[in-house]
């Protein structure tokens, strides 16, 4: 009332790179802009509001249904859940994350990505231990409630499975959405102790040089961890977003490494023994190693690299029609905080930087989005992160390049191929439908 609202009828000529990519200082700018631009047909969709009065609709007739004590979300919402792997096959059990379907920087704890070789254990808290041992002063036994008194620390984190995105070493591109491509990968805020003031107090030999952790799942899995990784930012969690780590995630307590593989992250952690040599366990003599075409294998190669892939629109969406909309998806560096992420929607011939979601926080998901008026032609949109270490996302030619000729096809699914970090290229073609694409 009073104020005319400015409608703005055409979206600006000025783009910031090749096939309608606008400036993302569109983003602050007032909503009028894109009032103007989704009402006026731009968007291709938003029916202008007659002055008729709104219809009543029969949930507004009646008392809702009451507050359960575990919430979950809308019934509209049941295809928000994991895709998850053959339980006949235990070795394989594993969840993936719908990436394609969320929106923000967490992922919730239901749909947090699990890979957990035998299962969730179900670990009784009050009998559960955890021991600190070999190459200290004073070896260390402590009770879940004991460890609860130590300082808490609280973060928020992205946890990436080093074989996530294996599917890209595919020689055609698999026809797959980004949750089968991309979902071993979530962020969520981790809340425990600092692994240093533990290992403080059971007074760490200085000759150690090594950590193993294994846990209490019936594989006991060990991993072998750098003594100055353990004694830097790892933790020992026993909150996820708020709330007691999930049974699949480590209940009740999880080492957390930040930015280092995810198999490193040792669930339902029960034992550290420090010592001078690595315990070569299957997951870091052959799993979650690297083998080039020389024949030879990198092992012990920790950090997940700085990576990026577009969720909106993404391969099994149709875009309903030309007009305004926001290209949106995450980004992350084991390395640090993201500095910046581009946008292509040409194919990687020109790109525009995306607008950062904050707060941009280390070893971080950090959301990007880049305003964008598809003209209904063809298009190839693409994203590249860069971390504060200066760490530029390659392109899959380049990671070729760095690694050798893909040697097998694995399936969706199979790890054969670690610390895939390239770009993803998802192509739109002129009915509005996306399909992934090598460029
Ligand atoms: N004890 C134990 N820890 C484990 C695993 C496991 O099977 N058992 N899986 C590892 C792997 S391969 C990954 S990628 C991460 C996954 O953590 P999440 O399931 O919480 O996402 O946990 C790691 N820690
Ligand atoms: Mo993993």
């Amino acid at each position: 009332m009073g104020r005319s609202r400015k409608i703005t009828s055409q979206l600006p000529v000025e783009q910031v790179a090749g096939n309608g990519l606008l400036d993302r200082r569109l983003l602050l700018k007032s909503g009028a802009f894109f009032a103007g631009a989704m009402t006026t047909g731009v968007a291709g969709g938003i029916a202008s509001a007659a002055a008729e009065p709104l219809k009543v609709d029969p949930w507004s007739l009646t008392i809702g249904a009451p507050v359960p004590p575990y919430a979950t979300p809308s019934r509209f919402e049941a295809k928000v859940v994991r895709t998850v792997g053959d339980p006949s096959r235990p070795g394989t059990m594993q969840g993936r994350t719908p990436h394609h379907l969320l929106d923000g920087m967490i992922t919730p704890a239901a749909l947090h990505f699990v890979v957990a070789r035998a299962g969730a254990p179900d670990i009784d808290p009050d009998q559960h231990k955890l021991v600190i041992h070999g190459m200290v002063r004073q070896p260390l036994v402590f009770s879940y409630n004991d460890l609860l008194r130590y300082p808490m620390e609280s973060h928020i984190r992205f946890l990436e499975c080093g074989g996530n995105s294996a599917p890209m070493w595919s020689k055609t591109p698999i026809q797959a959405n980004v949750q089968a491509l991309h979902g071993l990968l979530s962020c969520s805020e981790w809340t425990g102790v600092r692994l240093s003031t533990l290992l403080d107090e059971a007074g760490v030999d200085p000759r150690a040089t090594w950590m193993i952790a294994e846990g209490a799942d019936g594989v006991s899995m060990q991993r072998s961890i750098p003594i100055a990784k353990a004694m830097d930012d790892a933790m020992i969690v026993f909150y996820q977003n708020g709330e007691r780590i999930m049974p699949w995630n480590g209940y009740p307590m999880r080492l957390f490494l930040p930015g280092y593989e995810g198999n490193m992250n040792v669930k339902w952690l029960r034992r550290l023994r420090l010592t001078t040599e690595p315990v070569m366990a299957i997951n870091e003599s052959r799993q979650y190693t690297l083998l080039l075409d020389s024949g030879k294998a990198w092992r012990f190669y920790y950090p997940q690299e700085v990576k990026s892939f577009v969720t909106k629109p993404s391969p099994g969406m149709t875009m309903p029609s030309p007009g305004y909309y926001e290209i949106t998806g995450v980004s992350y560096s084991g390395h640090g905080r993201i500095s910046k992420v581009e946008v292509s929607a040409d194919g990687g011939k020109s790109w525009g930087l995306a607008a950062l979601s904050g707060p941009v926080l280390p070893k971080a998901i950090t959301r990007f989005r880049m305003p964008w008026n598809w003209t209904g032609a063809p298009a190839t949109v693409m994203s590249r992160a860069t971390d504060e270490a200066g760490n530029v996302q390659p392109t899959r030619e380049q990671l070729i390049a760095e690694r050798g000729a893909p040697r097998n096809t694995p399936p969706v699914g199979a790890f054969p191929m670690e610390h895939v970090n390239c770009i993803s290229s998802w192509a739109v073609d002129a009915k509005g439908e996306v399909s992934h694409v090598y460029v």
